[in-house]
Formats: structure tokens, C-alpha cells, sequence
């Protein structure tokens, strides 16, 4: 028995270190590793039984080739010969007759470990086919932080502890931020305050303060209201705008009419508790705002993100330690060279470019291009995560359409699939791991063998790429040679580390590099953008979102116990979170003649959902929440909250808007 340092491989901003017991063959505990810099052995629930899933019964252990109708989920087993055979025939046909636009590679966030979430690249962009524009999740985020803060740092979460009021932004750190909750709960203790911006608080409510309940996608005039009191009652730091900022003097003239009046009609929220919070903001020495995504991902969301980042500078609080803005970009790395694996080299054409969230509409030709002949799905499950559920599901029936899905478990895409590939676990390879939270970076190395006949997203790539006749040398490497590639040539975040700090990467583990230097503004101006004369809207506004059709605004949280698709194979898990939910506010439950765990159909132009009702006060009026992604068994209609979501993209970032739909609920 032996004791192995691991990281958790999901898409959470921490990239936990783990210790993993195993006798060689399989993983008998995990537990979160003390000696990590960063989650110091806080884990969360799901990972602290991750040998449940790595040893689940449910597994998919070899490649399997389709034997009923498309979507009837009927396959047999067939060998890795011929399944490698069969799907690069059907690759070289498309290219012969329809060209490399007809092949649609499909990955995001399965695997976040950066060689097996990128390697499939190389391959790609080998062969020619289409590129994915990756923006499923928090694109517009990026964005709108970019577009006033550039690429400068914000705070890396251990310096919540320095900060003396906290604004936690939409965000349901419970589920999301585990690792930061203790400091949330330390800051009460020491009488600091904590205010929720939520549309939906159910989780964090007994955490904060004072929760101020928002009308989803209106955030934005949330914050210009902010401003607007700031400067209107002297509280602005001027001299600090007047310094750092360009565009400041404009902006100023432009917020005479976001008064706080004018904000509570667009927000629900109080003009006096407008006020109220812009003065407590105000009087803090080192306030913090934690932005979560979820009010980014609404048609206006970049601007929304422009206007939260802003306000998080008029006070100043950014010089000083623990104040600004966290959970945007922490500045850290890069740590290691990412084109070595994703090989952009190797292209010689210019790709056809398809939006991840506009998947229905590049499989049913709505696109206006040219058909989609073969699709190529890895560490994603768009049926579950993508908006426009039945669209999808309608272009991976079409008999035209030649799809691979490289997975773990049957799947809701997995089970349209013509060929799938089994896939192995974070401990069964090896890979380097860079925390999008946090300043740290750590290196797993494989454990246990891989059961059956999985196989890793890197090894089934460069099988592919030989029996595609691509002899690049890249192809014949193990993982491993191309981890001590990576390291043997590292980036600015790994150049200052110390001989122990390389040791430790050598032999797996995680370490932590130094935290940003947060009054170094990393724009081209080396100055705070306020107006960014880059982009369609230059000046900072108000800008409304899509949706309005119907009376009810739907958003989508994160559940604790899943991680997305993930983890769907834990019985303990899936009993904890219970059947598919939408919360509503007694009011508008009341109005519909709806009681708590009634039946309820969620609908509206995209299709029909039904979900069992939970009536609560703590979510904001005209609004509605579906959280976590669950399978299509578990609901009553085979749809998903996702059949309600429209593919429309963001104003910048290309991004999601899955929190800007429009429903009407009745009870069933
Ligand atoms: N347990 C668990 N952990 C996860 C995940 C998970 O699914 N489960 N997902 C992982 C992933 S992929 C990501 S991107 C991150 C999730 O990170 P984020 O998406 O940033 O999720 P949160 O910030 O926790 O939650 C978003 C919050 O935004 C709120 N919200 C939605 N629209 C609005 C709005 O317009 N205004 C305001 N003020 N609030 C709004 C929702 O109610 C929700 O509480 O977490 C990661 N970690
Ligand atoms: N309704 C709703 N929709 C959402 C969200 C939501 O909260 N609610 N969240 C959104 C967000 S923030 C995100 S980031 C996206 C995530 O969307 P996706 O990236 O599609 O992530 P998942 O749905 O978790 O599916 C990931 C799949 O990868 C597989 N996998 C894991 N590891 C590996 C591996 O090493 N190799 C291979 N080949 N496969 C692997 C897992 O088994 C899982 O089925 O979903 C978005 N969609
Ligand atoms: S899911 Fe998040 S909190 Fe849980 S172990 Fe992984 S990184 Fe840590
Ligand atoms: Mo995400």
C-alpha cells in the first residue's frame, strides 16, 4: 500500500492537490493533501470518494461500436483495430469528398489537465478541420474584466483574508468556491461585513450578511448606481481616477441619470438599499468583490462584467492589500508552453470556426456553411451542457453524420454516438495542472493501470493521427515524454521557482507562485480602461439583455454535489441532490397556484421541461432556477433545462447567455 500524490483534473478553479491510496491496481482513499499551497486538504464531497467513481461498475471499458437505431443507446464491443479503422476511413472520405470544414472536433471541459484537455488539437489541426470557439462558460467574464483590467492580476482567493468587506457577486462559493468559505466565515467572526449580490441565495444566505436579491442580467445598472452615489456624495477616489484611469472625466458626465431611483425599477432592488451599500462600500478600507460567472452569461453580460470591474476601482481599494476585485484573473503564470501540445504548426489552413454554443445550429446546416460530416466529442457532454438540447439531439440523429464520443460513461451524447471510445480517469495518466483560481500549478503521474481497454485522450490521438498516415514525431511520444517536454521549457511563471519547488513538479505535487503585483495595469495604456475605444460600445452603459418574451427570467446555478456532467455516476451523490428543481419566488408561485414540490412545466418558444417546484423567498421576483445538469432519464419529458436555452452569444466574448432565457411555468 502506498500513498500518491494526485490533483483533481475538473474544472473548478482550485485544481486541488490529493493523496490517493492504492496497492498499485486500484485507488482504496482519497483524501485532499495538506502540504497543497492552495486548498491546504479542504476537498469537497465529491472527490473525497473519487475511487467510487474511478472503480464505478458503470464504466465504459471498451471501444464500442453502434448496433441499434442512432440515440437507441444499443452497441456492442468491438476491437481498438477496428474502431481506430473505421472512424479514419470515414474521416478520410470527408476530407476527400467535402474537405476538412466537414470534420468538427467538440471538447471542453471534462478534463481540464492541460495535455489532455488540448492534445486533440494537434491532430486537428493536422488534418484541417474546423476549429471550436471554446466560450461555454465564462468568456464573457474574461472579456469584460480584460476590457477595463487587461491582463492585470486580480486577487489570488488567500488574499480574501486581507480584505475588510466583501462582496460575494453572484457566486455560490458553497458550491463553487469551497476553499474561500472559510474565510468568508473568519470574517464574520472578526464583525466584517459580507453582502450576497444574488438572483438566487438559497445556498449562501446563512453565509452573508445582508443578501440584495437582483433581477438576473441587471447587474450592470446595480453598479452604475453605485458609482453614481459614490460620486454624487463625494466617496469616489478621485484623485486615484484621475491618475490611473483614462476616461474618467467622461464617464463622470454620462451618470447623472443612473440614480439609484432609476436602478431599482431595472434591478428590484431598493433605492435605499442602493445607497446604503454604495456608502458601506465606500467607507471600507480594502473591500473585495468575489465575481462569480453567473451574470455574465446574459446577452449584455461583457458590459455588465465592464461596469462591476469599474466600480471595483472608484474607491481606490485596489492599492491597498486584500481590496479590488477576485475570481477574474489571477495574473499567475504562464507556466508551461501550450502550443507545444496543442501544435498551431502544424495547420496549413485557415480554420472554419464554429461557435461551442452554437452546436445545433453547425449540425443542422442553420449555419449557412457546409454540412458537418463527422463530429469528434471528448471530455464533454453537449446534450447535458449546451444550449438548444433538442436542436442537438435532432443533427446527432441525422444518418449523415458520423459521430465519436470518447468517454468514460454512457453518457446522454454517448448514446447517440457510432463509435465510442472508453476513456480513462485522472489517475490512470499523467499530466501537468494549472489552478484558473489560484497562482499555483502542479504536475500527476499515472497510478494505477487503466481498466479494460481505456485509453487516454493523448494515446487515442496519436493512434488516430498514425492510422491517418500524419508521421510528425509528436505522434510517437508517450505523455510523459511530452510532460518533461513542457517542463524542460518553462514559461514566466515557473522561471523563479526554487530547486525544491522543481523537485517537487519532478516527482508530482503542487506549488504556488507569487501573487500579483495588483497596481500594475497590465493594459496597452498601462492604464485603467474606463472608455476602451476597442470595442462596438467604447463608453460604459447600461445595456439591456435578450430576453423578455415571457414573464419569468431563467437562470441556471452549479449544484454542489455534481460538477456539471460530472460525477452522474454516484448513487450517493445523485440521492443528495435529489429530482430535477426549479426554485420560484413565493410570489410568483403564489400567482400560479403553485406549492412547494409541485410538478411543475417550465416552457417557452424553445420547447417544453418539467421540473418539481421549490417555492422560496430567496430568489429574486420574475425569476426562476434550474440547478445542476442532470441525465435525460431522470426527467419526466427526456428534456433538460438546456432545451430551453437559446444559442444567442454574448455582447463580447462570444460567450454563453445560458442565464438569459425566458420562461412561463404552470403546474402539471
Ligand atoms: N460543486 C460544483 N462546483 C463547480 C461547478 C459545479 O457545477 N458544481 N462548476 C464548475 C464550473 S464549470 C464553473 S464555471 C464554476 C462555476 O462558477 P460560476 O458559474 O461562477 O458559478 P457560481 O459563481 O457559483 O454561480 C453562479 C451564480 O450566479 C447566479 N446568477 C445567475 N445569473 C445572475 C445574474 O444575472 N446576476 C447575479 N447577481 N447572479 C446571477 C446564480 O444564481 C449562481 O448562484 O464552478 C465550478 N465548480
Ligand atoms: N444547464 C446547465 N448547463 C451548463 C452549466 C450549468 O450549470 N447548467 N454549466 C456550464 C459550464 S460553466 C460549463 S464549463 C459547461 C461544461 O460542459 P462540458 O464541458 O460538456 O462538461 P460536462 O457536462 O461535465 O461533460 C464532461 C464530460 O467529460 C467526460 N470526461 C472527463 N474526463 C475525461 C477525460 O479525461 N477524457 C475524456 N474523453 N472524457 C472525459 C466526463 O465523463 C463528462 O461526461 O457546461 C455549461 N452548461
Ligand atoms: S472539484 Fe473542486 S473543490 Fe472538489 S477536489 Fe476538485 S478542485 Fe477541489
Ligand atoms: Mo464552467
Amino acid at each position: 500500500m502506498k500513498i500518491y500524490k494526485t490533483i483533481c483534473p475538473y474544472d473548478c478553479p482550485t485544481s486541488c492537490g490529493l493523496l490517493a491510496e492504492s496497492d498499485g491496481e486500484r485507488i482504496l482513499k482519497v483524501k485532499g493533501d495538506p502540504a497543497d499551497p492552495v486548498s491546504r486538504g479542504l476537498i469537497c464531497r465529491k472527490m473525497q470518494r473519487y475511487e467510487k467513481s474511478i472503480h464505478s461498475p458503470d464504466r465504459i471499458v471498451t471501444p464500442l461500436k453502434r448496433t441499434g437505431d442512432k440515440g437507441s443507446g444499443q452497441f456492442s464491443p468491438i476491437s481498438w483495430d477496428e474502431a481506430i479503422s473505421t472512424i479514419t476511413e470515414r474521416w478520410k472520405l470527408a476530407l476527400e469528398e467535402s474537405g476538412p470544414d466537414s470534420i468538427l472536433p467538440f471538447y471542453y471541459s471534462g478534463v481540464m489537465s492541460l495535455i489532455h484537455r488540448n492534445c486533440g488539437d494537434a491532430l486537428f489541426n493536422k488534418m484541417g478541420a474546423c476549429a471550436l470557439i471554446k466560450t461555454l462558460c465564462s468568456s464573457a467574464k474574461s472579456a469584460g474584466y480584460a476590457a477595463v483590467a487587461g491582463k492585470t492580476g486580480c486577487l489570488d482567493p488567500r488574499e480574501l483574508a486581507d480584505s475588510d468587506y466583501y462582496i460575494v457577486w453572484g457566486s455560490n462559493m458553497k458550491a463553487t468556491r469551497l476553499q474561500s468559505m472559510p474565510d468568508i466565515v473568519k470574517a464574520r467572526k472578526l464583525g466584517k461585513r459580507v453582502v450576497l449580490i444574488e438572483s438566487y441565495a438559497k445556498e449562501m444566505e446563512s453565509y452573508c450578511d445582508q443578501v440584495v436579491l437582483v433581477t438576473p442580467g441587471t447587474d450592470g445598472a446595480l453598479a452604475l448606481a453605485m458609482i453614481h452615489v459614490l460620486v454624487d456624495e463625494g466617496l469616489a477616489d478621485l484623485d486615484f481616477l484621475q491618475r490611473e484611469a483614462e476616461g474618467f472625466e467622461e464617464f463622470k458626465e454620462t451618470l447623472g441619470v443612473y440614480t439609484p431611483v432609476w436602478a431599482e425599477d431595472i434591478t428590484g432592488v431598493p433605492a435605499k438599499v442602493i445607497v446604503d451599500l454604495a456608502r458601506e462600500y465606500a467607507a471600507a478600507s480594502a473591500p473585495v468583490i468575489i465575481l462569480g460567472s453567473g451574470n455574465s452569461r446574459h446577452g449584455n453580460g461583457g458590459m455588465t462584467v465592464r461596469l462591476i470591474t469599474i466600480l471595483s476601482f472608484f474607491t481606490g481599494a485596489w492599492s491597498r492589500a486584500g481590496g479590488g476585485m477576485c475570481g477574474c484573473n489571477t495574473g499567475s503564470g504562464p507556466y508551461v508552453d501550450s502550443d507545444r501540445i496543442a501544435r498551431p504548426d502544424l495547420r496549413t489552413n485557415t480554420a472554419r470556426k464554429v461557435n461551442i454554443n452554437m452546436l445545433g445550429a453547425a449540425l443542422n446546416g442553420e449555419d449557412g456553411k457546409s454540412p458537418i460530416r463527422c463530429l469528434h466529442v471528448y471530455g464533454s457532454n453537449p446534450v447535458g451542457s449546451v444550449a438548444d438540447q433538442q436542436g442537438i439531439q435532432k443533427g446527432l440523429l441525422n444518418p449523415e453524420i458520423f459521430t465519436v464520443v470518447h468517454e468514460r460513461f454512457m453518457t446522454d451524447t454517448a448514446r447517440y454516438a457510432d463509435i465510442i471510445l472508453p476513456a480513462t480517469f485522472s489517475v490512470e495518466q499523467s499530466d501537468c495542472h494549472s489552478a484558473y483560481g489560484y497562482c499555483s500549478f502542479g504536475t500527476a503521474y499515472k497510478i494505477i493501470p487503466a481498466p479494460g481497454e481505456c485509453k487516454s485522450n493523448w494515446d487515442i490521438f496519436c493512434l488516430l493521427a498514425k492510422a491517418m498516415g500524419y508521421n510528425e514525431d509528436h505522434f510517437n511520444r508517450t505523455e510523459e515524454d511530452l510532460l518533461g517536454e513542457l517542463l524542460a521549457h518553462p514559461l514566466s511563471g515557473l522561471q523563479n521557482i526554487s530547486d525544491d519547488e522543481w523537485k517537487i513538479l519532478k516527482n508530482g505535487g503542487v506549488i504556488s507562485t507569487p501573487f500579483a503585483d495588483h497596481t500594475d495595469w497590465k493594459t496597452q495604456s498601462g492604464k485603467i480602461q474606463i472608455i476602451n475605444n476597442k470595442l462596438e460600445s467604447p463608453m460604459p452603459e447600461y445595456q439591456e439583455n435578450y430576453g423578455k418574451s415571457h414573464p419569468l427570467r431563467l437562470i441556471a446555478a452549479p449544484s454542489s454535489e455534481t460538477l456539471n456532467s460530472i460525477f452522474l455516476e454516484r448513487d450517493e451523490l445523485i440521492d443528495r441532490r435529489g429530482p430535477m428543481t426549479l426554485s420560484m419566488h413565493t410570489d410568483d408561485a403564489a400567482a400560479r397556484g403553485i406549492v412547494d414540490k409541485d410538478s411543475v412545466l417550465a416552457f417557452n418558444d424553445m420547447g417544453e421541461v418539467v421540473f418539481t417546484a421549490i417555492v422560496t423567498p430567496l430568489i429574486a421576483k420574475g425569476t426562476v432556477a434550474a440547478t445542476g445538469i442532470f441525465k435525460t432519464k431522470q426527467s419526466a419529458n427526456g428534456n433538460l433545462v438546456n432545451t430551453l436555452h437559446h444559442e444567442r452569444l454574448s455582447d463580447i466574448g462570444e460567450a454563453t447567455t445560458l442565464n438569459d432565457n425566458t420562461v412561463d411555468v404552470r403546474k402539471v
